[in-house]
């Protein structure tokens, strides 16, 4: 089928309780792994690309491997711009058939991020396609020293009902506590559940999780078994990603754990078959492990067997 409207793929998610994956794609292998991981769960799917995937790949490349990803599917396939924020790059992507933007302007303070995010909006609904905007910033919370800085970096529900409600943005993305990367927490992972649930009775939108891998402990095992070296590396526990879910989370965002479970598959057939140099034998089981880890994950998030 076509790709598929990520408002459309998220609403459904918010009237019936469960979190649909955006699975990040820098090249073939990885996209066909997400798509083959989520038809074999039966899960709608967002593809994810951010401006380094868009810098990597080539614009027109991805958008093209996308469509065909989608045209061949059996599952609803939505295209998303993860992280936007080079205002030009958003547009191409509004204009080129992408199905959602992030515009990324949390960075800056309140009122520039909601100006920001106001002018996407409006660059993107004559075109169709849904905005998602992030307030608050992605810090581990253990790595907060004060309530001060807590406060100051988690989002604000208050400010997030005034931000929904000027913006007109589709999806919410609010900083509870998680970060991105292999090394999310220092001590005992915690996200701020309390946090989210009122930021959700607030804006009543589809929230999405950033930073959401859970660096799963075997694929850290696999990975230091075939010489790779992270060591400390922690994720979010599932069953604080199930809790955040049924506190209101429709979109999880997942990069990291698919670069393990490629990093890992790649070491393996080097490792344990010095003699290869066909490419296929190489990036072929780094495409079978993604999918196997979409699949869990489809598993995790309730998506699966959402399809219809
Ligand atoms: O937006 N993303 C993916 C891109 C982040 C840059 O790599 C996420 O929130 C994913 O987070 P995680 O936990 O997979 O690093
Ligand atoms: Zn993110």
């Amino acid at each position: 089928m076509a790709l598929t409207s990520t408002k459309e793929i998220l609403e459904k998610a918010h009237r019936e309780g469960y979190a649909v994956g955006a699975f990040n794609v820098n090249n073939m292998e990885i996209l066909q792994g997400v798509i083959e991981g989520s038809q074999e769960t039966s899960a709608p799917v967002i593809v994810a690309v951010t401006e380094g995937a868009i810098r990597y790949a080539g614009f027109d490349y991805l958008v093209a491997m996308v469509r065909v990803a989608a045209e061949e599917a059996s599952v609803p396939v939505a295209l998303h711009l993860d992280h936007g924020r080079d205002p030009g790059v958003i547009r191409r992507c509004i204009e080129g058939g992408f199905t959602s933007v992030m515009i990324d302007a949390s960075h800056l303070p309140f009122e520039e991020n909601l100006k920001a995010t106001k002018e996407v909006v409006e660059m993107a609904r004559p075109f169709g396609v849904s905005v998602e905007a992030e307030l608050g910033r992605l810090k581990g919370v253990e790595d907060l020293l004060s309530v001060k800085e807590r406060e100051a970096t988690l989002t604000d529900p208050e400010e997030a009902e005034r931000f929904v409600r000027e913006t007109g943005i589709d999806f919410l993305a609010p900083a509870i506590g998680t970060s991105h990367g292999a090394f999310k927490f220092k001590g005992k992972p915690k996200l701020d559940i309390d946090r989210l649930r009122e930021i959700k009775g607030r804006v009543g939108i589809p929230l999405v999780l950033h930073g959401a891998s859970t660096v799963p402990p075997w694929l850290l095992e696999l990975l230091h078994s075939y010489g790779g070296k992270l060591d400390e590396a922690k994720g979010v526990p599932p069953d604080q990603l199930r809790e955040a879910i049924a506190s209101g989370v429709n979109k999880v965002n997942t990069d990291t754990d698919l670069r393990l479970a490629f990093t890992v598959a790649v070491r393996k057939v080097l490792q344990e078959s010095p003699e290869v140099f066909d490419p296929r034998k190489i990036l072929g089981p780094a495409r079978d492990l993604i999918k196997r880890v979409v699949m869990e994950k489809n598993r995790l998030f309730g998506s699966a067997g959402k399809a219809s």
